[in-house]
């Protein structure tokens, strides 16, 4: 419903209605400086969620800031998988131009030098068949969005697929 007023309410040119049409779940990330690079869905090796001697820190999404002059604080940014599982940035992270951060799973320390955060949570979040990462604004609205299957984004079944340069 909100993609429709979107359309109505902005685009003009019916090449631009076309070119939105196409593909409307990424239609919304050219306004966002900060963007999903990729995500290693799939931790190396056997998956367990124990704290202490499990595998959840080896899966991470990666956020970088494409933008070429604005800074940008995670602070109040949300992902949410597709079966409503959230995780909110609370604390300030200063993201430069080009910089990153990988969200890990497990409990550690968070490091700007780093570049990570951890999610504080041993479970894993990204599932390794498929899944939906959903990346939200504090104002709530969506900075980006991305889908993947491990048999039809992972080529090379290494667990970690690729979504922007
Ligand atoms: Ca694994
Ligand atoms: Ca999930
Ligand atoms: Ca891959």
């Amino acid at each position: 419903m909100r993609m429709r007023h979107v359309l109505a309410a902005s685009a003009t040119a019916a090449g631009l209605i076309a070119a939105l049409a196409a593909a409307p779940a990424q239609a919304a990330e050219y306004t966002s400086a900060l963007k999903l690079k990729g995500v290693q869905y799939d931790a190396p090796g056997s998956d367990s969620n124990n704290c202490r001697t499990g595998n959840t820190k080896d899966e991470y999404l990666t956020i970088k800031n494409y933008s070429s002059s604005t800074t940008v604080n995670l602070k109040g940014y949300v992902v949410k998988d597709a079966t409503g599982n959230r995780f909110t940035f609370t604390a300030s992270h200063s993201l430069e131009p080009g910089d990153y951060v990988k969200l890990r799973g497990g409990k550690g320390t968070d490091s700007d030098a780093k570049n990570v955060v951890y999610r504080q949570n041993c479970n894993f979040i990204w599932n390794n068949d498929k899944d939906t990462i959903y990346f939200y604004k504090p104002s709530g609205s969506r900075a980006d969005v991305h889908a993947y299957t491990k048999s039809g984004s992972d080529r090379d079944r290494n667990g970690y697929v690729n979504f922007h340069g």
